[in-house]
């Protein structure tokens, strides 16, 4: 399997669940700030233009963190077994992709969302105090529990994901209040497969 990516991206979570999986893959870096994502050649590839792309032995390839994610979980048994496991999964990965995401993006791509350059600082502003909210949220989430999930699964590592992203404007946000997810944090810089990916992408959490 061929996972596109670039570093410090939402990519970070199929990356990190590939390098769990123990199995070979290659890794492709993606040049988003020099406009790699908008060549023909990767838009061949993802017809969106983003970060991740999974492509298959077979050729096939998905998009999206929603199908990515679940897929390379059951492959490697990061996905839970059980109905109720899987649609608590599912509710969470909607979440993450569909709330928590683009509440970044009004803060690091407000040009998405309005071509008015004087509504940027609204729409990051708007932006932070969404994103703000998520973060307790998920702190909240991860109260008295190691995982996310019942057992370490793919949605830790889309997790990892916002922690690692809030870091970069830790002045933006209450990261001394957010004990449970710094808590979780550690355990996930423990595990061997999350540091050797976030060497490679150079990314500080
Ligand atoms: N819904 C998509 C979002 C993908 C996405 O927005 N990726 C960003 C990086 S985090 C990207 O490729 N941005 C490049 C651009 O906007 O030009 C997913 O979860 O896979």
């Amino acid at each position: 399997m061929k996972l596109y990516y670039s570093p410090g991206a939402c990519s970070l979570a199929p990356h990190i669940v590939l390098e769990e999986g123990g199995k070979p893959y290659e890794a492709q870096r993606v040049n988003l700030a020099g406009g790699e994502q908008r060549t023909e050649a990767y838009l061949k590839i993802h017809p969106n233009g983003r970060v991740p792309a999974l492509v298959l032995d077979d050729g096939t390839v998905i998009t999206e963190n929603t199908a990515i994610l679940p897929y390379l979980g059951k492959k490697f048994g990061l996905w839970p077994q059980d109905e109720m496991g899987e649609a608590k999964a599912l509710s969470l990965i909607g979440l993450f992709a569909a709330g928590v995401h683009p509440a970044w993006a009004h803060i690091s791509r407000p040009g998405r969302y309005a071509t008015d350059e004087t509504a940027h600082p609204n729409l990051q502003a708007t932006g932070i105090a969404s994103f703000t909210t998520y973060l307790r949220q998920i702190d909240g989430m991860l109260a008295g529990r190691e995982w996310f999930g019942d057992a370490y699964s793919v949605l830790d590592a889309y997790g990892l994901v916002f922690y690692a992203w809030a870091t970069r404007r830790a002045a933006d946000f209450p990261m001394a209040e957010l004990k449970n997810y710094r808590a979780f944090r550690d355990r996930m810089v423990a595990r061997p497969a999350v540091r050797k990916v976030l060497e490679d992408e150079k990314v500080a959490v």
